[in-house]
């Protein structure tokens, strides 16, 4: 859509690129939005995620009766909003659980948006898919079932594949729009999903999760959007709980964790809880993304009672899994000496982090 990068992103475009304003229910309103808008109860709101002058930022623009547009930051990431340029907006959509936004950047390829946030741009997806998958992929032996909660881009599909030792991969995402758009858009990513290993359940993660087998997965990888709208419940206890009792003894979690510059007390809390739910033991590591918020991403790992796992030094190196490092596409991030590398935390990280391990929490 030539031109439209220089106006507010008012146009809705269905998958076939065609206008789609009858779509998008004008009550519906992204939860990060409804937090901003309890400061501003006069406005009707009609939110959308934002370009203005040709630059797609973090934040939200919602227009209310007086035709006034207000500009709300990210309630994550207050005081703040990453920017990039954008050459054409591709599509616009609104599913049962968020706004849904694709397009061309002139400096990071396409870019996919929920509900006004960044979930990957073609440039730099490697380095998050790559490290919530290696880190505890190559830190057990042999893993042979896994479990992907969320990840419905496919990227994650995509780096499990390369682990020839895997024979079962479920997927339960929760909107089946970012799988199709996915697939129209990114086809880099989504070719995951053709791995014949793989079985997609389009559902929640929590109901899933309830109705699987006690001990059914070596390793649950969680690839979510941040914790407001849909995956606000993948932070709470309930849900460690949960993913505990679907893994093996000695089974591995992966969980995206924030960034330690913008979220140090949500960090706090999910290492807390997981060391109160798993009887292993659980690290945190990090990798520079720089078009998340801060420039970087953590995870949190856990490992069950069991056979003891220590994630700082990988048992399954990729470099010594026959085909892994160039499984269709070259590996360009992840290494064993990276693997080891992103559990090195800066001071003030660390001492929140061995606080909690001293205090036995
Ligand atoms: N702040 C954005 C965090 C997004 C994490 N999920 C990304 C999904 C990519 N598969």
């Amino acid at each position: 859509m030539e031109g439209s990068a220089g106006r507010d992103l008012e146009c809705q475009k269905t998958m076939d690129g065609k206008e789609n304003n009858g779509n998008v229910s004008e009550k519906a309103i992204p939860s990060c939005c409804l937090k901003a808008r309890a400061s501003a109860p006069e406005l009707d709101a009609k939110c959308h995620s934002t370009v203005v002058s040709g630059w797609f930022s973090e934040f939200h623009s919602c227009s209310g009766k007086t035709s006034k547009k207000v500009y709300f930051n990210n309630p994550m990431w207050p005081g703040e909003a990453h920017s990039l340029e954008v050459k054409e907006i591709l599509y616009k959509g609104k599913s049962e659980y968020q706004e849904v936004l694709v397009f061309e950047s002139t400096s990071y390829g396409k870019v996919l948006v929920l509900d006004g946030i960044v979930q990957l741009t073609e440039k730099d997806e490697l380095a998050y898919q790559e490290m919530i998958t290696h880190l505890p992929l190559c830190s057990i032996p042999s893993p042979k079932t896994v479990l992907v909660v969320g990840g419905g881009d496919g990227g994650v599909l995509r780096e499990i594949s390369r682990h020839s030792s895997v024979e079962h991969i479920d997927i339960c995402e929760i909107d089946q729009m970012v799988i199709d758009v996915s697939k129209k858009f990114f086809p880099e990513l989504a070719v995951g999903f053709e791995d014949p290993r793989v079985r997609l359940h389009v559902g929640d993660a929590v109901d899933f999760l309830r109705s699987t087998p006690e001990g059914k997965y070596d390793a649950i990888i969680v690839d979510s959007s941040d914790p407001v709208g849909p995956a606000q419940e993948l932070v709470e206890k309930p849900f460690f709980e949960t993913i505990a009792r679907a893994l093996r003894p000695g089974g591995v979690l992966c969980n995206m964790a924030e960034s330690m510059w913008l979220h140090t007390h949500l960090i706090e809390d999910m290492i807390s809880i997981c060391r109160e739910t798993f009887k292993g033991s659980v690290h945190y590591a990090w990798a520079s993304v720089p078009t998340y918020p801060s420039g970087l991403i953590g995870f949190v790992l856990c490992s069950t009672e069991g056979p003891p796992v220590d994630f700082l030094n990988p048992v399954n190196p990729i470099e010594k899994l026959e085909g892994a490092t160039k499984n269709k596409r070259e590996l360009k991030y992840y290494n064993s000496e990276v693997h080891s590398a992103a559990f090195a935390l800066p001071t003030f990280l660390k001492r929140e982090v061995s606080l909690l391990q001293d205090q036995g929490r």
